[in-house]
């Protein structure tokens, strides 16, 4: 190996020199300051405990836990030792992770103590060697079996492509599919982005998303490390709370959601962000009355990117005003040093301005899905570009626009949901012969998930009680919002559902 490309050491090495300043401040009512001495130590104790238990190399490290600094201190201790890491959802139930921890077959699990019981059967049964708890006031076994480690540890040296961490990502058929990004994935990125969002001294990140998907655990926590700038750090997105610490930040990122809900408070007011350097929205489409009733309210025009799991950030609108305006309803260019391009049915090359499928290919774009090669392959061209399974036009400025998906996802507070999942779940449960499982607008969430099921002869299944069981089997923000029982499901000649029908027949549900 010639060079370090460890993604830990790039972050170590914009620290401040004064690791005595505050590097995370949490958003409590009683806040605990965490120095980046803090979090050199705690991360080389972490590093050090995970080295101790003589893991395989490439061994991944499956989380679930409550979102905290130190579940943050342990995503960094797992770069820096070199070691896979596995982030989970923390509303995915047992079957979920039981699928997850089966597939991925992960040497360590780390969970909340409330739910150690259950995951740890899995895991062991599963030949997980090691199971540790972490809650969200600091106790559990991990921390007390870290904090007999030293707080010195080198590094682990890596290659840009070795693996640091799988994100899982539903599939349309089936179970759900690893994306694997490497060191070089998520720092060619991390630097595209400080560069092009012009992250400058003094700084300072409201962090309010979950740390267990790209936005939140990579663009945001990687942006703030990257550029030495403190993190005020909310357990949970509290819109009220936010506006109250808006005067002492100057960028935050969000999903759409996010800002719906920061539009519903008469704080959220010019004075408020007075301070503020620049507004971030991503991981779902932002409508543009949002985007406008935003710039209108407090004088921010938000900057909208666009991601996935498999590539981390493709495009972004300008920061920069040199780089050109921000654009509501848009996603911006490419990022500097990303190909993104719209094709035909047929694989050929769209002329500006004309719909396609969006592709795209650069040093973000991952390694392929976890021990699913056909799959891989199957998403990448022959030229090698991934298909995003978004559709969408650029126009002559190399704007993109995304107008839809071929792929059939719901996206639903920022969360994907696959309704082919939904339906096989929901036609496992008793009384149900089929069903459709579609996306419609929502006001809050932008789409929410809806079902529409037929019932078996003979069976009368209740709504609510369908939507009961499936809270006990999926995550929550899975679990369709209202459920339909109907005698039969609209098809087409040749028999499949018409779900664009369902969708124009419930649209107006939520009041969207
Ligand atoms: C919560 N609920 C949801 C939901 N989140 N329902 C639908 N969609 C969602 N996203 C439901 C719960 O099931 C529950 O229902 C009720 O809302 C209250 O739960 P909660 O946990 O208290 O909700 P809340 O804290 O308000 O969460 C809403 C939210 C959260 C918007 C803050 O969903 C969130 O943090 N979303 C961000 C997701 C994110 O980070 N995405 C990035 C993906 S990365 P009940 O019935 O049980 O009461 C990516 C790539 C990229 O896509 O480009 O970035
Ligand atoms: P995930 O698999 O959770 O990483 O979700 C990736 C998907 O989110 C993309 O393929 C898009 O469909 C969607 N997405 C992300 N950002 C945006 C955006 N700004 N506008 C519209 N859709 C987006």
């Amino acid at each position: 190996m010639t060079q370090n490309a460890n993604l830990f050491s790039a972050l170590r090495a914009a620290f401040p020199t004064d690791l005595d300043r505050v590097a995370i401040e949490t958003a409590d009512a009683e806040p605990l300051y965490y120095t980046w001495r803090d979090l050199e130590r705690g991360t080389a104790m972490l590093a050090n405990l995970l080295e101790s238990l003589a893991l395989p190399p490439g061994a991944r490290i499956a989380v679930q836990t409550e979102k905290s600094v130190e579940a943050l201190m342990l995503y960094l201790a797992v770069l820096r030792a070199g070691f896979v890491y596995l982030p989970l959802n923390t509303a995915y139930q047992r079957s979920e992770i039981e699928y997850f921890i089966g597939n991925a077959e992960p040497s360590v699990v780390v969970c909340t103590s409330k739910n150690f019981g259950w995951v740890s059967r899995i895991a062991f049964s599963a030949g997980t060697a090691h199971v540790f708890t972490l809650d969200d006031d600091r106790s559990g076994s991990l921390l007390q079996r870290a904090a007999l480690h030293s707080d010195r540890h080198t590094p682990v040296p890596r290659a840009a492509d070795d693996l640091a961490a799988i994100l899982y990502t539903s599939g349309t058929t089936g179970r759900s599919k690893g994306a694997m990004l490497s060191h070089g994935n998520l720092l060619s990125n991390a630097r595209v982005l400080k560069q092009y969002w012009g992250w400058q001294p003094g700084d300072v990140l409201i962090h309010a998303l979950p740390i267990f998907h790209v936005h939140g655990l990579f663009v945001a926590t990687h942006g703030a490390l990257l550029n030495g700038s403190k993190m005020i750090w909310f357990s949970r997105f509290d819109p009220k709370a936010v506006i109250a610490r808006l005067p002492e930040a100057t960028v935050f990122m969000g999903v759409p959601t996010l800002y719906v809900r920061l539009l519903h408070e008469a704080a959220l007011t010019r004075a408020a962000c007075a301070r503020m350097r620049l507004f971030v929205s991503g991981s779902a489409p932002m409508l543009v009355e949002t985007f406008e009733a935003f710039r209108e309210r407090t004088g921010h025009t938000i900057l909208e990117r666009y991601g996935m799991s498999e590539t981390v950030m493709l495009t972004s609108n300008p920061c920069d005003p040199k780089d050109g305006e921000r654009r509501g309803g848009t996603v911006g260019p490419a990022l500097p040093g990303v190909g993104v391009r719209v094709v035909d049915d047929a694989g050929a090359p769209c002329p500006a301005g004309e719909i396609g499928h969006i592709q795209v290919r650069g040093p973000n774009v991952f390694q392929g899905y976890w021990r699913m090669p056909e799959k891989t392959a199957e998403e990448f061209t022959a030229d090698g570009w991934f298909k995003t399974g978004d559709v969408g036009r650029i126009d002559a400025q190399g704007y993109v626009t995304i107008v839809g998906r071929s792929k059939d996802l719901i996206i639903s507070g920022g969360y994907n949901v696959y309704p082919a999942e939904i339906e096989g779940t929901l036609n496992d449960l008793a009384g149900v012969a089929e069903s459709a499982v579609i996306g419609v607008p929502h006001p809050d969430f932008g789409e929410a998930v809806v079902a529409v099921v037929v019932a078996r002869p003979g069976s009368t299944p209740d709504a609510a009680a369908l939507i009961d069981e499936l809270k006990s089997k999926i995550a929550n923000f899975k679990v369709p919002k209202r459920v339909f029982v109907v005698t039969e499901l609209p098809r087409n000649a040749m028999g499949k559902v018409q779900k664009k029908l369902l969708r124009e027949q419930h649209q107006g549900l939520f009041g969207g």
